[in-house]
């Protein structure tokens, strides 16, 4: 049963690239919300429902732990998050804060093929899904777990090519930096707890994701 007494949770993106269009999807799902003192917490007023305002980072572990009954963020959080344990389960793609996981090269790397990248280092902030993606190709390289600013390795000789999230490709472009293979395609999307919330609430998260479907499809 979920942690949470009497209210079902929505874990949501605080700031950044999914926070707003994760708000408007719930909005317009019908919930309705003041923003008040707490920042981390908004509490929705015509359902028993609040929502949580966290980093995209923690949002998969909330969410399968049962902290959070649904969630929003990026398939690409979601895969690079995934353990042994339990896990969250994806409900549906929200059409929303699409992006490319792809492997870039500078020109002065040769590439025809992941096997290109044998034998040298790739720098990236997704460490788990690249390494399945060279494993899955028999591509023995190394990884270098980069936080921010994954980019700028080659330039700085950190890394041969680099694995990051590409959506204009404006970053790519502006660090003279090709992009080759797709690694993951990712989107928003909506997932939902292992751990089933307490049974008054359950009618009441069936209508909701209900709803959310609703305006997703609506929005085609
Ligand atoms: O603070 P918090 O941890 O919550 O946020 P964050 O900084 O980790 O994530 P944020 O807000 O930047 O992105 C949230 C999610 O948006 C990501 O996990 C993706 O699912 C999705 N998304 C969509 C993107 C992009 N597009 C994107 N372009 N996330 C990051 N980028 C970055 C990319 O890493 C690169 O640095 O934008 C740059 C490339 O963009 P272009 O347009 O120049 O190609
Ligand atoms: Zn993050």
């Amino acid at each position: 049963m979920s942690t949470v007494q009497g209210r079902l949770r929505i874990a949501v993106q605080k700031s950044g690239r999914l926070a707003d269009r994760s708000l408007d999807l719930i909005r317009d799902a019908g919930l309705k919300w003041v923003k008040g003192h707490n920042d981390l917490l908004y509490r929705v007023e015509n359902y028993p429902i609040d929502l949580l305002r966290v980093r995209d980072d923690d949002i998969p572990t909330f969410v399968a732990d049962g902290v959070c009954d649904l969630g929003i963020v990026g398939e690409n959080v979601l895969e690079e998050g995934r353990n042994g344990g339990a896990n969250a389960s994806v409900v549906m793609p929200l059409g929303f804060g699409r992006c490319t996981l792809k492997i870039a090269t500078p020109p002065t790397l040769a590439y025809d093929s992941p096997a290109s990248l044998d034998g040298l280092r790739i720098a990236t902030s997704y460490p788990k899904i690249l390494r399945r993606f060279l494993d899955e190709r028999g591509v023995k390289a190394d990884i270098v777990v980069m936080r921010g600013a994954v980019e700028v390795a080659p330039r700085l000789k950190l890394a041969a090519a680099i694995c990051d999230l590409v959506s204009t490709g404006a970053t790519l472009e502006a660090n003279g930096l090709g992009a080759k293979d797709t690694v993951l395609e990712s989107q928003a999307v909506l997932i939902q707890s292992p751990v089933a919330p307490e049974p008054a609430l359950q009618h009441l998260l069936d209508s909701i994701i209900e709803r959310m479907s609703g305006v997703v499809s609506s929005q085609g």
